[in-house]
């Protein structure tokens, strides 16, 4: 089954929206198989961010993202991936129609709330950056189902 790599950023962290956040992923359907506040690294958000280093904004990037915590999510359905980015809205807030968590949540681009994975490729490589094998429950095996 498909999976994606979303994370709140630390400006949705801070204003307390990771609960509506998640919230809005599992009403729509899908499973959150791994959840997880954390605080990441320089080498981390380095190594996350590594397709924009030679954008002139990367230092602000980096230094924003490892700001403060991050509340890092793997969820899991069909289609997940393409669906989760529409949820997310575009990269600009302001261009992010409402609805979308972008659109309802944030206002600059550079303060955008939410990250989420772009292709099967960098939900993979995401998920494996920020999640070991162990933290990634398969739902259908846990005790209580
Ligand atoms: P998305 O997160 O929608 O996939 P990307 O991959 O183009 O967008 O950009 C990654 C992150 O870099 C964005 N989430 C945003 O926070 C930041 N970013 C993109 N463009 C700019 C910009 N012009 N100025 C500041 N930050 C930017």
């Amino acid at each position: 089954m498909e999976r994606s790599f979303v994370m709140v950023k630390p400006d949705g962290v801070k204003r307390g929206l990771a609960s509506s956040i998640m919230a809005r992923f599992e009403a729509k359907g899908y499973r959150i198989c791994g959840a997880k506040l954390m605080q990441m690294s320089e080498d981390l958000a380095k190594t996350h961010y590594a397709e924009h280093k030679e954008r002139p904004f990367f230092g602000e990037l980096v230094s924003f993202i490892t700001s403060g915590p991050v509340f890092a999510m793997v969820l899991e359905g069909e289609g997940v991936i393409e669906e989760a980015r529409k949820m997310i809205g575009k990269t600009d807030p302001k261009e992010a129609a409402p609805g979308t968590i972008r659109g309802d949540y944030a206002i600059l681009k550079s303060e955008n709330i939410i990250h989420g994975s772009d292709s099967p490729e960098s939900a993979e490589r995401e998920i494996s950056l920020f999640f070991s094998s162990e933290e990634i429950i398969e739902q259908s095996s846990a005790a209580n189902v």
